[in-house]
């Protein structure tokens, strides 16, 4: 049994400011009662109906036990005051993020119990506190890819549902790649009938998002104060669109699509009209299903050997005066770039879209090349940080020989990555020096996915997305690895009833090259 007060001492991310006094409080089945924050209040009431396996009431203060949720002008939108006293639970936020987030602390100072459902009781002992609380960064990431692996709609909720729990506030959805694009495009029928699905060993594997299930997931992230962010693809990673329409590739003619990963030389045809037009009708249908701002357009890893023998894509060049093929991708970026601009919304690239230079208003992820990120500081455009060394969570825990020795496609660029590497990773004051500290707009961990298919996702992420969530959340002050892990150690039975199983020392890892055999 957990008592209160080691809940209180074991919240992740640890909260800026937690009081205690030593006294407990004896929670009956409360009554939720809000005049501004209904939607959240209806939340909390679901999950403690759940958790109990009871009705619980939205309603009027009246009863020796109440959760009250009240508006306060607090610090930020997403910062929130939680009290616990011998009346009940008091939030206070100014906006729902704030109280999403404060629910998200209360939950956890419930006994690990009441994170399955059925599994708590009323009357359940809270730890008596008051917690003043407000994040480090605004965004707190996580990139699913949904392209190498198909994930499905029920997964991609729960796990939503897990990132609330973490405060986590970002949901990038990388949802285009070589091997399938998953969206649901009106104007291109091929792209879910051909480009979302591949064949391997005889097994078809693969799926897509109707534009329902998009809306599906973009309203409960909503509801949990979560941002969805769409990535497509832009001109690279692109050999599964380009079998669905291969007339928009260079050479009209390109690979099937399998599993075999890496850097595709098939691109969109940038000297191509049409390829551009594609573009535009894919934004046009994008900028519907999603309300963020941001829409990511990839920008990696496009080579441009095609480019260089296509006597279109020269003509392009010579007809603009550009000076070579890498002028030819940031123009190509520009006129979708000002497309969506026209429309309200502005891009995010990789470190690669820096070469060209960054439109205005855009926003670099940073994965790799130290030179992209530092010329995107000294341009003061915001920056997003997934180096990869520290925060790639598709890249091993563990230097498990058995990983190690047999994956020869995955040796060379995937070094293990445990919880404490990431737990101790800060990128102010070593990537990016101090006084540039805010142009950081935050952290996003990556799950890309070409080793994880749906049922290994939540073994590569946990636990090290809970060590994200605190170096992203949390003030740096006072930081231990010591002190966290303990907290840790009590967490994973949180986790454990949510029926999240994490990491726990290597196990014999699937067979890739069987899996997968090098063609
Ligand atoms: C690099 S990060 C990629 C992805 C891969 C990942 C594997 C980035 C912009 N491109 O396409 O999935 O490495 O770790």
């Amino acid at each position: 049994m957990t008592s209160p007060h080691q809940l209180v001492a074991a919240i992740i991310p640890q909260p800026l400011r937690v009081t205690t006094i030593g006294r407990t409080f004896l929670m009956r089945k409360p009554v939720v009662y809000t005049e501004d924050f209904g939607a959240a209040a209806d939340r909390l009431v679901t999950w403690l109906q759940r958790a109990s396996g009871t009705p619980v009431q939205r309603g009027r203060v009246s009863t020796s036990s109440n959760i009250v949720i009240e508006r306060h002008p607090v610090a930020s939108d997403e910062a929130y005051e939680l009290a616990v006293y011998e009346g009940g639970a008091r939030i206070r936020a100014r906006h729902p993020d704030g109280v999403s987030r404060a629910i998200a602390t209360l939950q956890q100072l419930f006994p690990p119990a009441f994170h399955q459902p059925g599994g708590g009781k009323f009357p359940v002992e809270l730890p008596q506190c008051w917690i003043e609380d407000q994040p480090r960064f605004p965004w707190r990431g996580l990139l699913l890819d949904c392209s190498r692996h198909f994930m499905t709609v029920d997964y991609i909720l729960d796990l939503l549902d897990a990132m609330a729990a973490h405060k986590m506030n970002v949901f990038h959805w990388h949802l285009v790649d070589d091997q399938a694009w998953r969206l649901q495009i009106d104007r291109y029928p091929l792209l879910t009938e051909v480009a979302a699905w591949r064949v391997h060993n005889g097994v078809r594997h693969g799926g897509f998002y109707a534009k329902d299930d998009v809306r599906r997931i973009v309203a409960h992230a909503a509801s949990l104060g979560i941002r969805v962010v769409p990535e497509i693809e832009l001109p690279g990673h692109a050999n599964a669109a380009l079998n669905a329409y291969p007339h928009f590739a260079c050479r009209g003619e390109v690979p099937p699509i399998e599993p075999r990963w890496g850097v595709y030389p098939d691109i969109f045809c940038a000297g191509l009209d049409d390829s551009l037009q594609f573009y535009r009708d894919v934004m046009e249908e994008v900028i519907e299903l999603f309300p963020d701002r941001f829409i990511h357009i990839g920008g990696d890893e496009a080579p441009r050997d095609r480019w260089k023998e296509c006597p279109r894509c020269q003509a392009r060049i010579a007809a603009l005066g550009l000076k070579d093929e890498a002028a030819l991708q940031t123009w190509m970026t520009r006129e979708i770039q000002t497309f969506v601009a026209a429309r309200g919304k502005a891009i995010i690239g990789w470190d690669e879209l820096q070469y060209g230079g960054l439109p205005p208003d855009s926003i670099l992820q940073h994965w790799r090349y130290e030179e992209c990120l530092a010329g995107a500081i000294a341009e003061n455009h915001q920056v997003i940080i997934s180096q990869n060394r520290h925060l790639y969570f598709d890249y091993p825990h563990d230097k498990d020989p058995r990983v190690h020795s047999r994956d020869t496609q995955r040796n060379d660029w995937m070094p293990a990555l445990g919880l404490e590497k990431v737990y101790g990773f800060d990128p102010i004051g070593t990537l990016v020096p101090a006084e540039k500290a805010n142009l950081v707009l935050g952290m996003e961990c990556t799950l890309w996915s070409e080793f994880a298919p749906q049922e290994l996702v939540h073994r590569q992420l946990f636990p090290r997305i809970c060590a994200v969530s605190e170096i992203a959340w949390s003030s740096p002050r006072d930081r231990s690895f010591a002190e966290f892990s303990k907290r840790l150690d009590l967490h994973l039975l949180r986790l454990k009833a949510m029926g999240i199983t994490p990491y726990d020392g290597p196990m014999a890892s699937p067979d890739w090259q069987q899996i997968y055999p090098t063609p």
